[in-house]
């Protein structure tokens, strides 16, 4: 499924992100960038060690990342030549769609401080942190296609979901944007 908005488009798809040849992926990540399991853990193993590494680093130099923020490093072995850490909410913590939409925004912005021109996302906090997939779907969607509506250097924005529930809902969603 497809969408063009101005002259980007926004692209639906199921498929491991790991895989993707986009610009960066971007990664579900937790404050500390501790990238245990999940989509986190497989972006670590098939991108090898440099990413944790990196990501230590920025804490070190930072501190945490704070939820609805993001953090990039290189993406080692991936095909995407970036990862961009984004922190989203965990369910119960209040404000879980300001707090998704802020992430996903704070990950185009950093795409567009590197001049990237391709990002995948996967479905933030709808794993391991527990947030429906219908809300996520809405609010990820919305805070892309608003963003879009702006000048951007971003032609291409892969939504890549792992599963084929998920695929449905922003395939539906999409539709009524
Ligand atoms: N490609 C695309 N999507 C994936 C992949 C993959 N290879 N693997 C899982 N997903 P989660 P969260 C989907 O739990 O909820 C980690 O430990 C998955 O089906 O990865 O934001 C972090 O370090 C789900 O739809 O992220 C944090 O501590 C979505 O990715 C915590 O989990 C997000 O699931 C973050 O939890």
């Amino acid at each position: 499924m497809k969408k063009n908005i101005n002259d980007s488009l926004i692209e639906i798809i199921r498929g491991d992100i790991t895989e993707m040849a986009t610009d960066a992926i971007v990664n579900a990540a937790n404050e500390r960038l501790a990238h245990g399991g999940g989509v986190a853990g497989a972006i670590v193993r098939k991108g090898g060690k440099i990413i944790q590494q990196e990501s230590d680093n920025w804490v070190a130099q930072h501190g945490r990342v704070a939820t609805g923020s993001a953090a990039i490093t290189r993406g080692g072995d991936l095909k995407a030549r970036y990862v961009i850490h984004a922190v989203g909410p965990v369910m119960g913590s209040g404000d879980e769609d300001e707090k998704l939409k802020s992430a996903t925004l704070s990950a185009l912005k950093l795409a567009k401080e590197y001049g990237l021109s391709s990002l995948a996302f996967p479905a933030i906090s709808t794993g391991i942190f527990g947030y429906p997939v219908e809300r996520c779907a809405r609010v990820m969607l919305l805070t892309v296609a608003d963003y879009l509506d702006n000048e951007t250097c971003l032609e291409r924005i892969v939504f890549c979901l792992f599963d084929e529930h998920s695929l449905q809902i922003f395939t539906n969603e999409i539709k009524r944007l």
